[in-house]
């Protein structure tokens, strides 16, 4: 695995974060070193995909990355006549998670595409998972495109929706800010490189708090909605049509 060093080096200036080939080609380690939990998320998608797939159904990774979810929803997928369609709109994630997945051999049926999940078709599906990706959506789309999503469900679907998040509390807030800080320490990051992302990300994460998801996806259409994971300032989320 390529180990992340983009930001070691002190920059004068921050441009924004982007999923370009350079991120691309480290981004397991970048994503397993700052994002706590994020294992114990893939891991679980296998059993949740086991639980929730419909025979004959469309299973949607929404933002898929290099497939980490797509495999691990390929690998829990029992239900008969399925298909996978993995969505990134980075064609360096795209071109990278082909590959992974072709090195993989699922016998699963997995269609990866380079696009925009903004404007991609959800039809008849029983699975779809955004692990880590509405963060970047612009906040003003994000309850649109949730809806399209429940749309585009079968009842009895559900959608996992990981998310970096923020809480109410200040003092909490400012003391799980501060332990992901020190969970990256923990990993080999240094300060510098802590700080010089979180400035890259600034106007690109922008993550929100746990009431706000759950009253959005309600809005939506989603009538079982709860936390099912968390780990400081991450969590994932049920959302069942
Ligand atoms: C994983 N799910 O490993 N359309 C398509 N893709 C998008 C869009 C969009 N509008 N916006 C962002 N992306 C993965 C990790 S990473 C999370 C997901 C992170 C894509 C973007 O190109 C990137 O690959 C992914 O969403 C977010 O389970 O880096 O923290």
């Amino acid at each position: 695995m390529n180990k992340d060093h983009i930001y070691n080096e002190s920059m004068s200036s921050i441009a924004d974060f982007r999923f370009d080939a350079r991120v691309a080609d480290v981004f397991t380690d970048m994503i397993e070193r700052s994002v706590p939990g994020y294992r114990s998320i893939i891991t679980m998608i296998e059993t949740l995909t086991e639980h929730y797939a419909q025979p004959g159904s469309n299973l949607y990774d929404l933002g898929c990355s290099l497939g980490a979810a797509t495999l691990s929803m390929a690998r829990g997928l029992k239900a008969d006549h399925c298909a996978i369609v993995a969505v990134d709109n980075s064609a360096a994630m795209v071109a990278r998670c082909r590959k992974a997945l072709a090195r993989a051999h699922t016998c699963a049926s997995v269609r990866v595409v380079e696009g925009d999940i903004l404007t991609t078709d959800i039809v008849d599906a029983s699975v779809v998972v955004l692990n880590f990706t509405l963060q970047f959506v612009p906040p003003e789309e994000r309850a649109g495109l949730l809806k399209r999503i429940c749309d585009g469900m079968r009842p009895g679907g559900v959608l996992i929706l990981s998310e970096k998040v923020v809480f109410e509390d200040a003092h909490l807030d400012r003391l799980l800010y501060d332990i992901h800080h020190d969970f990256k320490r923990a990993n080999g990051y240094t300060d510098l490189e802590i700080s010089q992302k979180r400035s890259a990300l600034e106007n690109v994460l922008v993550p929100e708090s746990i009431p706000t998801h759950r009253t959005r996806l309600l809005e939506a259409g989603f009538t079982s909605v709860d936390v099912w994971f968390q780990c400081f300032n991450f969590m994932s989320m049920l959302a069942v049509k």
